[in-house]
Formats: C-alpha cells, structure tokens, sequence
C-alpha cells in the first residue's frame, strides 16, 4: 500500500486582508482538525519554515503548528493555545514569514514562554519555551490575533515592505 502525501495548503500572501482575521477556538479536536494538522505540516517543510499559522492557510481556528528543530523530527502542535506566562526580559531578533516572502527584520519579543494549549489528541498540556521556539511561540500567536511581523516595525518600514512586494508581484507577473 503506497501512503499519499498530504496535499499542500496555499499561504495567504501579505497583505492579503484575511491574514487580519481574527481566528476562534477549535471547537473539538477530530478527524477533520488532525488532516488538516497533516496539511500543515507537509505545507511548512515544503515551504522550508518552521511555524505555520491555520491563518495563514484562509483557515480562522486558533491552530499551529511547529518545528523548530534541524532533523525536522520534532513536531510541536498548539490547539487553542493561551499564554500562561511571557517573561519581562525582551529581546530584538530576526524573523521572517511565510506569507511575507524575502523580508526579514528584527522583532522585539520576551525571551521565554509559559503557554497551554491542547495536543493533537486534545490532551491539555503546558509548554515551556525559550530561545527561537519562544520567539516562533510569539509570532504564530500573532497570526492567530491577525497580527503580521511587519506590524510590530515602524510605518515607513511597512509602506517600504509593502511596495517591495507589489514590485515583485508585477514582475512575477510579467515573466
Ligand atoms: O509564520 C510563519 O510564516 C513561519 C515563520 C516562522 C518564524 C521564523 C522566524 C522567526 C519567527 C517565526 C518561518 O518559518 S519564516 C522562514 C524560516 O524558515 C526562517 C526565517 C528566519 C529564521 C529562521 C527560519
Ligand atoms: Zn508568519
């Protein structure tokens, strides 16, 4: 019996309006939640990232997916998931996004996390997170509030970034 890959899910594109959407609970955690988990995940690698917000795939249910790790063998999925604790301590690092290709920028977040959340088998658990998985902690979380990285840099940083991106749209187009 040969195993199907999961189809890929298309990445919503900054600035796409509905990456603003404002994502609700999921609702209970079934067949249906755990297949598009697989999508995610298949999605993610192919893009070569490391988080993937269910936002980013037009779909409005607070739902991540992660792996922050080189061997790609640790896989991390957040369900609902809140914010237990942020340490005070910040620091400013680079990020990117999936759905703001070739810009990358610093990004001023806490250090280490505290979140619950639920598993892919809706067992409720607490994880603690420092270094880049707190910071790819941050920025998922983001997406779900739809709050894109680009948000957190100045206006005129944004319009640079945004005419940047209209200028590579049209060329893609043109070609
Ligand atoms: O949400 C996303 O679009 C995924 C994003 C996650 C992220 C990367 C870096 C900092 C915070 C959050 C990416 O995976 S962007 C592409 C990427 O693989 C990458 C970029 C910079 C550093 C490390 C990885
Ligand atoms: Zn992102």
């Amino acid at each position: 019996m040969t195993d199907l890959a999961p189809a890929l899910l298309e990445i919503l594109r900054y600035p796409d309006p509905r990456l603003h959407t404002v994502a609700r609970p999921v609702q209970g955690v079934d067949d249906r939640i755990r297949a598009l988990i697989e999508r995610m995940f298949a999605t993610m690698h192919a893009a070569n990232g490391i988080g993937l917000a269910a936002t980013q795939v037009d779909v409005h249910e607070r739902l991540i997916v992660i792996d922050v790790s080189e061997a790609r063998d640790q896989p991390l999925v957040l369900i609902n998931p809140e914010f237990e604790w942020l340490s005070p301590e910040t620091r400013k690092g680079e990020e990117g996004c999936l759905s703001v290709p070739g810009i990358y920028d610093g990004v001023e977040r806490a250090i280490a996390v505290r979140v619950r959340a639920l598993d892919a088998q809706g067992l409720a658990r607490s994880i603690e997170a420092q270094d880049m998985l707190a910071v790819c902690i941050q920025h998922e979380m983001d997406h779900l509030l739809g709050r894109v990285f680009v948000e957190h840099l100045s206006p005129l940083k944004r319009l640079r970034i945004q005419s940047k991106l209209a200028k590579a749209q049209r060329e893609a187009l043109r070609a």
